[in-house]
C-alpha cells in the first residue's frame, strides 16, 4: 500500500486496507486463492501498466518496446524451462481466455469438445452449457463415477469413441485426486482428438514436482497463473511446437488486443520463484496440509468426495450431516475461515444452494501453517458445523482463528490484523 493512494483517494485506500486486514486476519481456504510475494505485487503495480504492446516480441504494432520485448521473452523462456514445454504464450488475460484461445486454435465453431461437467468438478469453460465454450462448440461432458467420486477412464474412452471430439479436455476446478494425464493422452490418440489439459488449479503442484505433469501428454496446456503457482492474476498457454502458430494467432489477434505487460512482468518474477527449492517445499507442504485436513475432517464424520485428497483441494459432501454448503460457508466466514460452497457429484440441489463445501490449503501453506494448524482448522470447521446458528460459539471460534492468524503473519502485507 502506498501513501499515494491515501492522498488521492481516501475511500479506495480504506477499502484496500480493509481487504488487507481481512486477508491477514482470516484463514483463506478457497483453493484457487493465495498470497503473492511482495516482488510479484511490486511488478504488478509497476510502470509496465502504462505500456501497450500489441503483437509479439520483435513483431509489435507500437514502438517503445525496448524493455517489454525482453520481459515477455524472459517470461516465456522461464515458463518453458520450469514446465519443460516447447513453447509458451503468456498473454492470456485469464484462464478462461486461455481456454477459449486454445479451443479456437484447434477446432472450428460447431465442432465437438469434451470436458468434465461443472457439477462434477470441471470448469465453466470446459464446455458447460452456460459458457460460450458450450455454445460455440458442440459440447460433450463426462462425469465422475457415482460410487468412487473419481474419474472413470474407461467411461471417458467410451464417450470419446461415441462422440469423436476434436478436442478432449482434461483438468478440473474441484477434483481432489491426481489426474492421470497419460490416460487422457491415450484416449485422445485413439479417437484422433487433440488433448488440451487445463492445469490451472495444480500448476504450482506440477512446478513443485508433487503432481504428474500434463506437459508430456498434451498438445496444449492452459493455466491460470495465480492459484497454486502463486503469480499475478492471469493466464498462460504452453504448447507443443506443432501447435505454436495456431495458438499464438488465436490469442492475438484472435481473441485479445494488448497484453497486460505489468502482469507478464509479475509472472516472470513468479516463475523465477517457482523454480526454487523453497517453492518445492511449499508445494509438498500444501499436499501434506490437505491430507491432514482431510483425515481430521473424516474423523469428525465429514463425507469427502472420493474419500480424501491427493492434491491441494478437498470437497465435502454435506448431505450426510443434513447441511447445505452455503449456510456453512457463511457461518465459517463469520468465524474468519473463508471457503466456498460448491456442487458435489450427484447433487440435486441447485448451484445457488449446493450440498458441498470446497476447501484448499495453498494460502494457509504460504503463510507457514503446517499439519498441526490443518488439524486445528478441521476442528474449527466441525465446531461451526455443529453450531451453525450459535453466534457466541462462532464469535469465540473467530477470535481463536484470528489469534492463530496473528502467529502466522502474511509476510508482505503492510497492515496486519
Ligand atoms: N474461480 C476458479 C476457481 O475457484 O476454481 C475457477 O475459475
Amino acid at each position: 500500500m502506498t501513501s499515494a493512494i491515501e492522498k488521492t483517494d481516501k475511500e479506495v485506500f480504506e477499502l484496500i486496507a480493509g481487504e488487507q486486514r481481512r486477508q491477514a486476519g482470516s484463514i483463506r481456504l478457497i483453493p484457487s486463492e493465495n498470497y503473492v510475494s511482495k516482488a510479484v505485487m511490486e511488478a504488478t503495480g509497476s510502470c509496465l501498466t502504462n505500456k501497450y504492446a500489441e503483437g509479439y516480441p520483435t513483431k509489435r504494432y507500437y514502438e517503445g518496446q525496448q524493455f517489454t520485448d525482453q520481459i515477455e521473452i524472459l517470461a516465456c523462456r522461464r515458463a518453458e524451462a520450469l514446465f519443460g514445454a516447447d513453447g509458451a504464450n503468456v498473454q492470456p488475460h485469464s484462464g478462461s481466455e486461455a481456454n477459449l484461445a486454445a479451443y479456437s486454435a484447434l477446432a472450428e465453431p460447431g465442432e465437438t469438445i469434451m470436458g468434465l461437467a461443472l457439477p462434477h468438478g470441471g470448469h465453466l469453460t470446459h464446455g458447460w452449457k452456460v459458457s460460450y465454450t458450450g455454445k460455440f462448440f458442440k459440447s460433450v461432458q463426462y462425469e465422475l463415477d457415482a460410487k468412487t467420486g473419481r474419474l472413470d477412464y474407461d467411461k471417458i474412452e467410451g464417450l470419446a469413441k461415441e462422440h469423436k471430439p476434436k478436442i478432449l479436455i482434461s483438468g478440473s476446478s474441484a477434483y481432489p485426486r491426481e489426474i492421470d494425464f497419460s490416460k487422457f493422452d491415450e484416449i485422445a490418440k485413439r479417437v484422433g482428438a487433440y488433448h488440451i489439459s487445463d492445469m490451472a488449479h495444480i500448476a504450482g503442484l506440477v512446478a513443485g514436482g508433487v503432481h504428474m505433469s500434463p506437459i508430456p501428454y498434451s498438445d496444449v496446456v492452459t493455466t491460470t497463473t495465480h492459484k497454486t503457482l502463486r503469480g499475478p492474476r492471469g493466464g498462460m498457454i504452453l504448447f507443443k511446437e506443432a501447435c505454436a502458430k495456431a495458438i499464438n494467432k488465436s490469442v492475438f489477434p484472435g481473441l485479445q488486443g494488448g497484453p497486460h505487460m505489468h502482469t507478464i512482468s509479475a509472472l516472470a518474477v513468479a516463475l523465477k520463484e517457482a523454480a526454487t527449492p523453497a517453492f518445492q517445499a511449499y508445494a509438498q507442504q500444501i499436499v501434506k496440509n490437505a491430507r491432514r485436513l482431510a483425515e481430521k475432517l473424516m474423523a469428525y464424520g465429514f463425507d469427502l468426495v472420493s474419500g480424501g485428497t491427493d492434491n491441494h483441494l478437498i470437497l465435502i459432501d454435506l448431505r450426510n450431516k443434513g447441511l447445505a454448503g452455503k449456510p456453512l460457508a457463511k457461518a465459517l466466514d463469520r468465524a474468519h475461515i473463508v471457503s466456498n460452497y460448491n456442487s458435489v457429484p450427484g447433487d440435486t440441489a441447485g448451484p445457488f444452494n449446493p450440498s458441498g463445501l470446497r476447501l484448499g490449503t495453498p494460502a494457509m501453506t504460504t503463510r507457514g501453517m503446517k499439519e498441526a494448524e490443518a488439524e486445528q482448522v478441521a476442528t474449527w470447521i466441525h465446531t461451526i458445523a455443529e453450531n451453525l446458528e450459535n453466534e457466541s460459539v462462532i464469535e469465540k471460534t473467530g477470535k481463536e482463528v484470528q489469534d492463530l492468524c496473528s502467529r502466522f503473519p502474511v509476510p508482505d502485507l503492510l497492515i496486519q490484523n
